[in-house]
């Protein structure tokens, strides 16, 4: 993390004398910390003002703040930013502090926050503090609560945390173009009593998405539906960090939905309660068991377990399509399609075509495919047991004996007991009863793989 003392150096508050110094010290504007990399940082744990749990953000960090006369006052700043997606792909979006999302902000209820929002965009924005209750001035809709935040100026937003919860922030201006190119984050409230609805771990993704061309760096801001990078925090699998949870914790995972479609999570191993919603906590009669929840556009859920099975645990959306990344969208249906014959004829024509799909796609996660460059495999990641065949909306709970308390590093593979790992049968196979008349018999498909990357 670095900041901007130069920046800082520029308002030059701290020389003044004695009797302009509290006017000076009201009109400097905060540090603005940066972050320059999508890992995932450790919790930080509030050096001033009421006690709480801190969270944990997916690929992300938590902004720092300072005390000013009873505010907590943060410093935001809405710029271009490079972010990296996973691995082997860049791209170039519109965040906060150097990264998009922006920080999550954390507080606790009862919190007076100053936030500064500063515009290094090229054109107008705002920020909307999303399920927050504030007076309707504060509300950030450009254009109905405040003036637009024109380019090169600072803004204020003041208000007093009433509740504890989940919540977001986004811009509120050019929305269609500014939630496209990454301008949102997380907002955490902790309850004012510290033992209230506490955890021992808690994770805080935002659910995002992009339409970026493969081999292009910039999303498509037109897009309405049909995005093609389905990310949790812009980062899509194997990008994404695993949950590490020490075995006997209790966890939350808190999700807030900024894309243009719902997305229901499902997490394996466990069941699990739905434990706050967009509107505030679920009293604990009320509180449902699930083991995958629906994330409505626009809304944030929050579920809770006790981490009592050891494991790695996929936790991905179940829409099959947003666990795969660019290269897996609009590709035809060949299987069960006999290219014996047509293959050379094509091959005549088009030198780099190859036959795909015949016996599904399974061959896609097993082989290098020449792809452009910065574009990321459709489905890809390797485990312990061969490739993950992944790719968008998808990561790992990592539940394990004996970490630390505050032990966040990826401890790699589960090391299964002996004995518990799906085998293969070498017996007989007993009779599997079948329908009469179901199974089209003597159909034989053959796949022809690619022919390797000489021509790359
Ligand atoms: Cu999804």
């Amino acid at each position: 993390m670095s900041t901007r003392r130069n920046f800082l150096r520029a308002s030059g508050a701290a020389l003044l004398g004695s009797a302009l110094v509290s006017k000076a010290a009201q009109a400097a504007v905060p540090e603005a910390p940066i972050q320059t990399t999508p890992d995932t940082q450790p919790p930080l744990a509030p050096p001033t003002g009421r006690p709480y749990q801190p969270v944990v953000t997916l690929n992300g960090w938590t902004l720092p703040w300072r005390m000013n006369n009873g505010w907590k006052e943060f410093h935001l700043i809405a710029e271009p930013v490079r972010r990296q997606m996973a691995p082997g792909m860049i791209a170039h979006l519109w965040g906060y502090n150097g990264q998009s999302p922006g920080p999550t902000l954390e507080c606790v209820e009862g919190d007076k926050v100053r936030i500064f929002v500063t515009n290094k965009l090229p054109e107008h924005t705002t920020i909307h503090w999303h399920g927050i209750l504030l007076p309707s001035g504060m509300d950030g809709v450009g254009g109905l609560s405040q003036p637009q935040i024109p380019v090169g100026k600072t803004f204020v937003y003041e208000f007093e945390m009433k509740k504890s919860g989940t919540f977001m922030y986004h811009s509120h201006a050019d929305e269609m173009v500014q939630m496209a190119m990454g301008l949102m984050g997380f907002i955490v409230v902790h309850p004012k009593n510290p033992n209230f609805m506490r955890v021992d771990r808690d994770f805080v993704f935002l659910i995002n998405a992009f339409d970026i061309d493969p081999g292009s760096y910039t999303p498509k801001v037109a897009t309405m539906t049909d995005f093609n990078m389905w990310c949790w925090n812009s980062r899509v699998f194997p990008g994404i960090d695993p949950f590490v949870v020490r075995k006997g914790d209790r966890v939350r995972i808190r999700m807030g939905n900024l894309t243009m479609t719902n997305h229901p999570i499902h997490m394996h191993g466990y069941d699990f309660a739905v434990t706050c919603t967009d509107g505030g906590w679920v009293p604990k009669s009320a509180q449902w068991p699930e083991v995958t929840i629906d994330i409505p556009v626009g809304a944030m859920r929050a579920f809770e377990f006790d981490a009592i099975y050891p494991g790695d645990w996929a936790i991905h959306c179940h829409k099959s399509h947003h666990t795969m990344n660019a290269m897996g969208h609009n590709v035809p249906t060949m299987i069960g399609v006999d290219h014996r014959g047509v293959a050379q004829k094509i091959i005549n024509l088009v030198p780099d075509y190859m036959v795909m799909g015949e016996r599904g796609m399974a061959d896609m996660g097993e082989m290098e495919m020449p792809i452009p460059d910065n574009t990321l495999p459709m489905m890809t990641g390797t485990g312990p047991f061969g490739p993950l065949e992944m790719g968008g909306m998808f990561s790992v709970v990592k539940v394990r004996e004996g970490l630390a308390r505050d032990d966040y590093k990826d401890p790699g593979w589960y090391k299964n007991p002996p004995g518990t790992v799906a085998y293969e049968w070498t017996g007989t196979a007993p009779q599997a009863p079948r329908i009469a008349g179901a199974h089209e018999a003597g159909v034989t498909v053959r796949a022809r793989k690619p022919g390797g990357h000489s021509r790359h």
